[in-house]
């Protein structure tokens, strides 16, 4: 995928999942952008690969709106799209998180 097109998605999915619409995200777009993150294509994003996806601006912003550091605020997230807690996040998580809020 080109690059610029990855940014077209990921600013849908942030835009979506900011305004809480996540529900209306298709499946297939949530895949393609856990493809795109998992720039070592294991099948899984790990927490370096998360690090290496977020806009820092945008990370800034929400850790600063929920009063939080930003080291903290990315464990969260992470931790929050991580279902199982085995520190791997695969396309089926990412969709569970999407679809439950
Ligand atoms: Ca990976
Ligand atoms: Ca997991």
């Amino acid at each position: 995928m080109k690059k610029t097109q990855q940014k077209i998605i990921f600013t849908i999915f942030a835009t979506l999942l900011l305004n809480g619409c996540t529900a209306l995200i298709p499946n297939s777009m949530i895949k393609a952008a856990h493809q795109d993150m998992d720039t070592n294509n294991d099948g899984y994003i790990d927490y370096n690969e998360y690090l290496k996806s977020g806009s820092k601006e945008d990370i800034a912003k929400e850790a600063k709106e929920r009063g939080m550091t930003k080291k903290e605020y990315l464990k969260w997230d992470f931790n929050r799209a991580d279902g199982n807690k085995d520190g791997k996040i695969t396309a089926q998580e990412l969709i569970n998180m999407a679809k439950e809020e």
